[in-house]
């Protein structure tokens, strides 16, 4: 790590010049305004290159006395509510998003919910000009919604957490030219060497065993039912394990042939061609956008993903901006708690609140519609030190 000038980050309004998986923080509850005022609802199945058409909801400003940029999320983990008549409570990122005015989209991934196809757990980019993979579903998607919602200004930011975070990655590379923004958050970049299934090479069959249960196994067709958590019979995590015996009786017992990823897992036990594949690192040549990298320091799944990530932007792009914002977060805790603590440890203020205010919302604010106070020789680094308690700015990491 290489530290040049250190410069202590002051305070809410100075700004330095995520999972959808998780619920909003009770920081937000406070600033929350009627969505369903303000933005009508629209669903689309929005046709990919191979004819597979994946679930999308839109949501757009009632005020159409001006343009909006886009803001697209797309998950694995589901997009309710499904309803028509039933609307999120917070569409963006924070809740400062949805008062400014953008036109959010949030996608069903390939094979998941709603949307039709197959889904396959961190699949590898393609290998031949005519196939199909998550970057070209980004694509795809980005070039049907500008041709096809009305009064956005022609720009388009992605984000995610974790999953959604990957997919964010995945929409970076042979980007669609109107992506202007992207912030991957928490996303995996290589599950042999840091990231989810194993952390240097070893297997953490704990989680593993809990996000493939919840998460890949076959379905019968598009659904907007989430499978239920499995049913571990008891509440002592440790016990089951010592008593799961060894991965083939796991196999036999629990997943049989129900989960094409574990199935795989079982047959891949070293770093071989299948998991290099799925290295996002390799393909992160060519990057010509902003981008905004986000990391928790006590994020046990995916924090080699965002540094590595980020080291590895820098390296094969020197010239483009990417910035990147660590804080004392757990996984995705920068949107599912307000970040003042993690357990007996105390910060000291609301770290979520300042990094969704100060960093997060002024970024896509800049690049997205001319606004607000980021610069684009903002911080290289913007990363909360534990201990001292305080945001400091870093001109290079
Ligand atoms: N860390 C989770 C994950 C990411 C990618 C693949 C599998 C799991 C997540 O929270 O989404």
């Amino acid at each position: 790590m290489r530290v040049s000038k250190q410069v202590v980050w002051v305070g809410v309004g100075a700004a330095v010049g995520m999972a959808l998986t998780a619920p909003v923080s009770r920081g937000q509850e406070a600033d929350r305004f009627d969505v369903r005022t303000h933005y009508d609802k629209a669903d689309y199945m929005v046709p990919m290159r191979d004819g597979t058409r994946l679930f999308t909801i839109v949501y757009t400003p009632k005020d159409t006395s001006q343009t909006y940029p886009i803001l697209l999320t797309r998950t694995p983990y589901s997009i309710p509510p499904y309803g028509p008549d039933e609307y999120r409570e917070v569409l963006g990122p924070s809740a400062e998003f949805d008062r400014d005015g953008y036109i959010f989209a949030f996608q069903d991934v390939r094979g998941k919910f709603r949307s039709e196809g197959e889904f396959q757990v961190i699949k590898p980019l393609r290998t031949d000009d005519d196939g199909v993979d998550e970057s070209t579903d980004n694509y795809d998607t980005i070039a049907w919604l500008l041709e096809h919602v009305p009064n956005h200004n022609g720009r388009v930011g992605q984000w995610g957490i974790s999953y959604p975070g990957w997919q964010t990655v995945m929409g970076m590379i042979d980007a669609h030219p109107a992506l202007a923004a992207s912030s991957p958050q928490a996303s995996p970049a290589d599950m042999f060497i840091g990231d989810d299934w194993h952390h240097n090479g070893a297997f953490r069959l704990m989680y593993a065993f809990s996000w493939l249960s919840s998460n890949a196994g076959t379905r019968s067709g598009p659904t907007e039912q989430r499978t239920a958590r499995f049913d571990y019979g008891t509440d002592w995590g440790y016990r089951f394990f010592l008593d799961a015996g060894t991965l083939a009786d796991v196999t036999e017992r629990y997943f049989q042939d129900r989960v094409p990823a574990w199935t795989e897992f079982m047959a891949h036990g070293t770093y071989d061609d299948y998991w290099q594949r799925q290295n996002a690192l390799l393909s992160l040549d060519g990057i010509d956008h902003p981008i905004l990298n986000v990391a928790g320091w006590f994020d046990a799944e995916d924090f080699y993903g965002p540094m590595s990530i980020y080291y590895t932007l820098e390296e094969k792009n020197p010239e483009n901006r990417s910035t990147l914002v660590v804080g004392p977060w757990r996984h995705g805790g920068w949107r599912s708690m307000d970040g003042d603590s993690l357990g007996c440890i105390e910060f000291g203020s609301k770290t979520s609140r300042d990094f969704q205010r100060n960093v997060q919302y002024p970024f896509f604010s800049h690049y997205l519609k001319d606004q607000g106070d980021w610069r684009d020789d903002a911080a290289e680094a913007i990363v909360f030190e534990t201990g001292s308690n305080v945001w400091k700015t870093y001109d290079a990491w």
